[in-house]
């Protein structure tokens, strides 16, 4: 298990998906740390502008490969895009990570952009829950807590300051992404981290 990653396509009436994870590579990390990957793609075409840079702050600072392209009926709306990408990214990165073995399984991280600074911690439980909040002035869009809902793990973001709706949001995508590092983290065991002996149910 060297690669782990998963290639979802997903195609409703709403929404055509593409999209491509890589995790770390386990030879990746050195001193419980990972690296990027000098081979790592980030391409995030969704057609909302913001999103494709939240998902790249995302992929970014988890040292993740990804690669998303989704045709939406922006038309009508962004939700349908933003929810159903996030939807299949929680699902590429169930995928991806497999059994959940040999890993750390919580994570927790804090992430500042200028004035804003988030919290999130994540639990790779294999019990689907989210509690976000970002506390947007703007309508908000799930999209982490659908992409943990998709993933089955747990997973609570807070922005615990900020005036700016951007600085907020990044914060909060960052915080995310260096708390789902952490939680992925290989052991370099192979034993479930649950005293019930499985996290897949
Ligand atoms: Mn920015």
């Amino acid at each position: 298990m060297s690669q782990r990653t998963a290639t979802i396509a997903r195609k409703t009436a709403e929404t055509d998906i593409s999209l491509t994870l890589t995790l770390p590579a386990l030879e990746s990390y050195h001193n419980g740390m990972s690296s990027p990957s000098p081979n790592a793609v980030i391409s995030t075409q969704t057609g909302i502008g913001f999103f494709d840079h939240m998902l790249h702050a995302l992929a970014k600072h988890a040292h993740w490969s990804l690669v998303v392209k989704c045709a939406g009926d922006l038309y009508v709306d962004d939700h349908h895009t933003a929810e159903d990408v996030a939807i299949a990214l929680g699902q590429a990165f169930k995928a991806a990570l497999g059994e959940p073995r040999g890993i750390k399984r919580f994570g927790y991280a804090y992430a500042p952009l200028d004035e804003a600074l988030s919290r999130c911690v994540v639990d790779i439980s294999g019990r689907p829950h989210a509690s976000i909040d970002l506390g947007l002035k703007r309508e908000k869009i799930g999209e982490l807590a659908s992409f943990a809902t998709a993933a089955g793990i747990t997973m609570h973001v807070d922005v615990l300051k900020g005036f700016n709706d951007h600085h907020r949001s990044e914060s909060a995508f960052k915080a995310a992404a260096v708390a789902l590092r952490e939680a992925i983290t290989p052991t370099g065991g192979n034993d479930v981290p649950s005293t019930k002996g499985t996290l897949n149910v």
